[in-house]
């Protein structure tokens, strides 16, 4: 395959079944502001590897699918921001065509993942069922590839500027199973507490791991969805977050944003609203489920080295 590059370190560690854990690009080039999105990029793979893991953040860099970038790549994607095409699961073969540089959504991250042989992929939060979907159609592509793609996603639940209640019945219908990392509710991104419950409560990495290793087992194809809460200090008011989502959803209505800016847009105008405060809660969350993450990929290549034995 001429369009996979795996990176020489990812490479190694794929043949000698150490653990690795995958990370996103839209939230460096869509998610975050220039510089903390490099410095978030760069951050997570240190948390990575101080858990223990192999960190592979995977982008399209001029028509290649890296599964490992280098800083200099990195880099590149946070400067350019949202000039790097946004690339879901439909786009993958325009941006490789026309040799274009495109940031992987979740969706495009998790089939990069599965072409490469990883299993645990770190973000922050994922796309899902937009509020007023009966009418618009409006569901991200991630939960689709949820359904059909084998790879565990950590993620700090979804935000509300998504309707999460038609989100989880959405994941329940494609037979996605939604985990709480020691924890019953099904967070909502800048918050704890969506009002929702999560379908499994689990209280360690090992059992994690053994749920996605029977899943793989079974060769069930689809894949999990890993809830954590975001840390305690960082838990933001539900009011405030709420108050700028409504005006951020009514903005969006008056522009007539739709389709694959609609995220990007909605998310930019609650940091926006919000000051700085959320912007510090989202690289908080997201350096929390890194770690988690490398946690999981540890004690998942600890059973995959003791049953290949
Ligand atoms: N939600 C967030 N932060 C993000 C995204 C979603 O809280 O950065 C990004 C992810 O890359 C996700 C994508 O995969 O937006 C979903 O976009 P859409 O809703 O257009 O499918
Ligand atoms: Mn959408």
């Amino acid at each position: 395959m001429n369009y996979l590059e795996i990176h020489p370190e990812v490479k190694e560690a794929l043949q000698n079944n150490k653990p690795i854990v995958a990370l996103e690009s839209t939230i460096i080039s869509h998610g975050m502001p220039f510089p903390q999105n490099m410095e978030t990029a760069l951050m997570l793979e240190h948390e990575v590897r101080k858990y223990g893991a192999i960190p592979a953040t995977i982008a399209l860099i001029n028509g290649v699918i890296k599964i490992g970038l280098t800083e200099g790549e990195i880099e590149f994607l946070a400067r350019e921001g949202l000039k790097v095409h946004k690339t879901s699961r439909r786009d993958l073969a325009f941006v490789l065509s026309q040799k274009l540089t495109g940031a992987t959504t979740v969706a495009a991250t998790m089939i990069a993942a599965e072409m490469a042989g990883i299993r645990v992929f770190a973000t922050g939060g994922i796309g899902g069922v937009h509020r007023d979907a009966t009418e618009t159609f409006d569901i991200s592509a991630d939960l689709l590839e949820l359904s059909q793609t084998p790879v565990a996603v950590v993620c700090a639940g979804v935000k509300s500027i998504l309707d999460i209640g038609l989100t989880l019945e959405y994941l329940e219908t494609m037979g996605v199973p939604v985990l709480g990392y020691q924890s019953d509710d099904m967070p909502a991104f800048y918050t704890s507490k969506s009002g929702f419950k999560v379908d499994f409560n689990m209280q360690t990495t090992e059992e994690i791991a053994h749920f996605i290793h029977l899943q793989n087992g079974m060769s069930l194809k689809n894949g999990i969805l890993i809830t954590q809460a975001i840390p305690k200090a960082y838990d933001m008011d539900p009011f405030i977050i709420d108050v700028a989502i409504e005006k951020a959803l009514t903005l969006q209505k008056e522009l007539g944003i739709k389709g694959k800016n609609t995220t990007p847009f909605l998310l930019a105008k609650v940091k926006e609203f919000t000051g700085g405060e959320s912007l510090i809660s989202n690289i908080a969350l997201v350096q929390n489920n890194a770690r988690l993450a490398a946690e999981i990929a540890v004690s998942l290549s600890k059973i995959n080295l003791t049953s290949s034995n």
